[in-house]
């Protein structure tokens, strides 16, 4: 198996395009879509995804959920539900932290070997992007120390800001 930095890759652009096994949405607990990164993974899924979600019965914060990926190039999508920001003394970084935990354990349980990421929580949930960033990149590298089955982890970004917090954990982290 391939060093952790070698598992890791960054990616700035639409995650909805991916070719990769799943895509993680940051979705809310009903999950039955929204805005920001949920509402373009619905878009591009089409109708079968809410259905499937309709299912689900929602999902906590802190939790992810698996669905197929319908009318998306990933075959399946996790849906995971990041905590909103409230000044960060409301254990807002474990949840995100069990975020990131809960969906690589769900991609592992489903033999998922490539998966990406969009920068949960720091939209629409507002929270601080270099630590949410830090805390997805530690998450991972913690998971993929005990794990040989996912190949590639890819956190993707929309704008620089978010991008150059992935470099600076990677940085910090894997050094
Ligand atoms: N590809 C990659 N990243 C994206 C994309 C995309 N197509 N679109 C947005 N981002 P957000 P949250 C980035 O707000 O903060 C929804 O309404 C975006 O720039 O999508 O977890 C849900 O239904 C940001 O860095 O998610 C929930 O109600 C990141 O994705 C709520 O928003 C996350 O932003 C969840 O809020």
């Amino acid at each position: 198996m391939k060093e952790i930095k070698d598992r890791i890759e960054l990616h700035k652009g639409d995650i909805t395009v991916l070719e990769v096994d799943a895509i993680v949405n940051a979705a809310n607990t009903s999950l039955l879509g929204g805005g920001g990164v949920d509402g373009a993974i619905h878009h591009m899924a089409g109708p079968g995804l809410k259905e499937e979600c309709r299912t689900l019965r929602g999902c906590a914060v802190g939790e992810a959920k698996i669905t197929g990926g319908h009318n998306l190039a990933a075959p399946f999508v996790i849906h995971t539900v990041g905590p909103v920001f409230h000044g960060g003394n409301q254990g807002e970084p474990d949840l995100l932290a069990s975020c990131y935990q809960h969906s690589l354990a769900l991609a592992e349980q489903n033999n998922i070997r490539t998966i990406a990421f969009p920068a949960i929580s720091c939209g629409a949930y507002g929270f601080p992007i270099e630590e949410a960033c830090y805390i997805a990149v530690q998450e991972t590298v913690k998971f993929l120390q005990t794990n040989d089955s996912i190949e590639r982890v890819i956190f993707t970004s929309f704008d620089d800001r978010t991008q150059t917090a992935y470099e600076n954990a990677l940085v910090e982290i894997l050094k």
